[in-house]
């Protein structure tokens, strides 16, 4: 088999990416190592920034995003009976964000790269051979049997385990890694959500109300980094959900809990985000905290700038822009782990922390709650920050 970009990872990453190509002329095939119907119904993200929106806007998939999406122009954070409520449009000139869950992004952005090209499911992508040279290639097992994808550049959006970042020698890459002494347990539940999206700083730890449709709700809480699950039923998450963000049972309705999982909460960035004919994208390259909702969104920036680059380089040999790649992207992914990194430390309780320190995290949600300019700093970067010059 043989293609011009051959794309690990049917993520949002790889997804995107295929579709930009193929609205560009060039071919690709896409692996992915697990089913469709588990890759569709995997739970994670839901906030979308206007960059994103606009990009599924552009390559013709949002038909069913502006049906079924929610629009959320308040951002509230409440803290020790207090409440930080941030008009989202009037502090960033108009631009506001949208609750779609991740999977139903994915599953648009499936149903139109399979009109356009191919994208293999159970193709686990084994190993990758030459990327150093010109000629590099992929070999995947695909139905029991293994086959090599021959390609002129292979983009690595298998997310943070896969196969992609591995493959780069040792000492080509810096890792950045910083691991937060915490995770989130988040969960799905049939029960009409708050008002806004409410994030919340309590004694007993972060709390955060989401939502997926005016009947499903999106909640987490702050637990142990490698949580069990078991150690959290239903009746605990509703308890520590009621005191944490401060709503009684007529605010915060109880139902029936349908999905349940912790996620470890770290930044990582690996840099640069290319060896030789190998780029990563996504989460390959980087992970952000969730606190800032800004891991898709990144991963759908990166794909943006290797499409723009890959286009000059594979018609005309121009590699000035694929050359710049690593360099565009970090720069969006670094003020990105910044801003999450910044959201988290405000809003966590931190076992470690003296009461100093707990003291100043509460004197900077008093500062934000009281100025116009600190809050305009948290929506601007919530809302999304512009896309960087290619
Ligand atoms: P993904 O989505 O992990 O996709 C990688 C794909 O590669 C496949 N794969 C392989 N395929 C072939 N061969 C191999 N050897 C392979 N190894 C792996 C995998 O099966 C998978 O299908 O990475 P991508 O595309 O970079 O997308 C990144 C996002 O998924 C991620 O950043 C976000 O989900 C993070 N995130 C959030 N981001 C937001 O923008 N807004 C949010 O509100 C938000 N909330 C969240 C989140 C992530 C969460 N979890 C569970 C990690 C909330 C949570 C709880
Ligand atoms: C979500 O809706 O899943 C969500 C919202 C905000 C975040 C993270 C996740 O910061």
């Amino acid at each position: 088999m043989r293609t011009q970009v051959g794309i690990i990872g049917a993520g949002p990453a790889g997804l995107f990416l295929s579709l930009l190509l193929a609205r560009d002329g060039i071919d690709s095939v896409v692996l992915e190592a697990r089913s469709r119907e588990y890759v569709e119904s995997r739970v994670r993200a839901g906030v979308l920034e206007q960059g994103t929106v606009d990009l599924m806007h552009q390559l013709g998939v949002d038909g069913r995003l502006l049906r079924e999406s929610m629009t959320d122009r308040i951002l509230d954070i409440r803290f020790e009976g207090e409440l930080i409520h941030l008009d989202l449009p009037g502090l960033t000139g108009g631009r506001e964000v949208r609750i779609y869950g991740q999977q139903e992004v994915v599953k648009d952005l499936i149903a139109a790269r399979l009109e356009v090209g191919p994208l293999l499911f159970e193709a686990e992508a084994i190993s990758l051979d030459g990327i150093d040279g010109v000629r590099p290639s992929i070999r995947f097992r695909h139905k029991g049997e293994d086959h090599t994808l021959d390609c002129d550049i292979i983009a690595g959006c298998d997310g943070f385990h896969g196969i992609a970042r591995a493959a780069i020698p040792d000492g080509a890459l810096t890792l950045y890694d910083h691991i937060f002494p915490f995770g989130w347990l988040g969960i799905l539940s049939e029960s009409p959500p708050l008002a806004d999206m409410t994030y919340a700083n309590h004694d007993r730890g972060f709390a955060l109300a989401s939502r997926r449709s005016p009947r499903v709700s999106r909640l987490y809480v702050q637990c142990a980094p490698e949580e069990d699950v078991a150690l959290w039923p239903d009746a605990r998450i509703w308890e520590e959900l009621h005191i944490r963000l401060n709503a009684d049972l007529t605010e915060l309705a109880e139902g029936r809990i349908f999905q349940k999982g912790v996620t470890p909460v770290r930044s990582f960035v690996a840099a640069p985000m290319r060896y030789g004919r190998l780029y990563l994208a996504g989460d390959a390259a980087h992970i952000v905290p969730p606190t800032g909702a800004k891991g898709l969104n990144l991963a759908a920036a990166d794909v943006r700038v290797l499409a723009r680059a890959l286009g000059p380089f594979l018609r005309k040999q121009d590699g000035t822009l694929l050359d710049r790649y690593s360099e565009t992207c970090l720069r969006r992914v670094w003020k990105t782990v910044r801003f999450s990194t910044y959201m988290t430390t405000l809003l966590h309780r931190f076992p470690a922390h003296t009461p100093f320190e707990r003291r100043i995290q509460l004197a900077e949600l008093a500062y934000v709650a009281g100025s116009r300019a600190a809050q305009t700093v948290v929506a601007e970067n919530y809302v999304g920050l512009p896309m960087e010059a290619v």
